[in-house]
């Protein structure tokens, strides 16, 4: 049984300071944690990280579509998204 807890995060269709957000825009998750990205927007979204080589990177998600990453290694992992690149999250992994 794992004891670690996944994670989903949500697209916000919140239209702040001129940029779409990512819903927390900055998640602290231990290692080993699949993060699950659901797109609750009725426009579509990516997932990409902005590490090279990519760490991950999704494709272009429509409404209610899922991305899942499990993170097995320590650090921070910045991402965008492609469509709308002022989109930005970063998930760090201790
Ligand atoms: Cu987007």
């Amino acid at each position: 049984m794992s004891l670690l807890q996944d994670w989903e995060q949500r697209f916000c269709s919140v239209w702040e300071h001129s940029a779409f957000t990512f819903g927390p825009a900055a998640l602290t998750v231990p290692v080993g944690t699949t993060v699950t990205w659901i797109n609750k927007d009725d426009i579509p979204h990516t997932v990409v990280s902005t590490d090279d080589p990519k760490a991950f990177k999704s494709k272009v998600l429509d409404t209610d579509e899922k991305f899942s990453f499990t993170f097995s290694k320590p650090g921070t992992f910045p991402y965008f998204c492609s469509i709308h690149p002022k989109m930005t999250g970063k998930v760090i992994v201790q």
